[in-house]
């Protein structure tokens, strides 16, 4: 993983050089706020997939964790756009992070500056390609989602994602590839870094937002969906539920549509990537490289 340049407070500075005092306030605490968005190739050019609602969510995530920048919304997309053009990538992940940079150290972040930074790199399919044609092994975790008072789900945040390693070094030591959290109570909450989808007798489902990040990619799946003639509904289920699914997959910026061909050893969908899923999967790779007339609004050209 490697590119050129990284965007520092407004400078671009070279990959190698692009470094952190060790008593940077994030590094101790979690004390940031990310986003993670893709650029793909398309035939008139690069264009990043839902920019604006990225940079809705980045700046939600600062309003919640009370941090200050002094670049607006419009410069951070420029931002975005020039660290993509400055790296000449054609299809890039693209990781905006927002961190307490440092000053002083403890718990109390208000003394600490807040510094911005922009990375790109070339990433391709988030669990192998074979994940996005055959699906991926998944079990349930043994790691609850941090429960809703305990921290915010809606912003973005560095330290929320101790949770989900947890999660994913339980699920990669059980030789699977992906986890399935539950909440508090028990009901299906997310992947380490996915929303998740199921499909019972061609209705999709997914679950509410309070307990799960607000995925751009979730709201891009419900939309094409509809749009598609199928039935969405959100909702809270247990485990079993995902079991006797039709079909289940991930979403996410990084996982775009991964089908889930098993959890818990139980085996979903015939062991293979289902027909909705191959259907979503399809649509929202068309729409992504400027291959739908209808969505191309969702596309911020470069
Ligand atoms: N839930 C979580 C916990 C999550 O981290 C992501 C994105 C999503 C849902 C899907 O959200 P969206 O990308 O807006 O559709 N996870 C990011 C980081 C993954 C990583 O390994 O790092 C991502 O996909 O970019």
């Amino acid at each position: 993983m490697k590119a050129e340049k990284i965007w520092m407070d407004g400078k671009m500075v070279d990959w190698d050089k692009a470094q952190v005092h060790v008593c940077t306030h994030a590094f101790h605490y979690g004390s940031g706020v990310f986003e993670g968005i893709r650029a793909y190739e398309t035939e008139n050019g690069t264009a990043v997939f839902r920019l604006k609602e990225h940079i809705e969510r980045l700046f939600n995530s600062l309003k919640i964790f009370k941090m200050d920048i002094s670049f607006s919304k419009e410069e951070f997309r420029q931002a975005i756009k020039d660290t993509i053009k400055v790296n000449k990538l054609k299809s890039c992940y693209i990781r905006p992070l927002v961190y307490r940079g440092y000053n002083d150290l403890s718990l109390n972040p208000f003394n600490c500056p807040v510094c911005c930074t922009i990375a790109v790199w070339e990433w391709g399919a988030y669990l192998g390609e074979e994940a996005l044609a055959q699906g991926i092994r998944t079990k349930i975790s043994s790691y609850a989602r941090s429960s809703i008072n305990s921290t915010s789900q809606k912003a973005k945040i560095c330290g929320n994602y101790v949770n989900s390693i947890f999660a994913k070094m339980e699920a990669i030591e059980a030789g699977l590839d992906e986890a399935i959290l539950l909440d508090t109570r028990g009901f299906v909450t997310e992947g380490s870094g996915e929303n998740l989808f199921w499909i019972r007798n061609g209705v999709i489902y997914t679950t509410p937002t309070a307990t799960v990040l607000e995925g751009i990619t979730r709201d891009s799946i419900i939309k094409i969906a509809k749009d598609m003639g199928y039935q969405v509904q959100e909702k809270y289920i247990c485990r079993d539920e995902l079991y006797i699914s039709d079909e289940v997959f991930f979403s996410g910026t990084a996982a775009e549509v991964t089908p889930v061909r098993e959890i818990d050893n139980y085996q979903i969908s015939e062991g293979k990537r289902g027909p909705v899923t191959e259907n979503i999967q399809r649509k929202f790779f068309a729409i992504a490289k400027g291959e739908e007339e209808k969505y191309l609004s969702w596309l911020d050209y470069i």
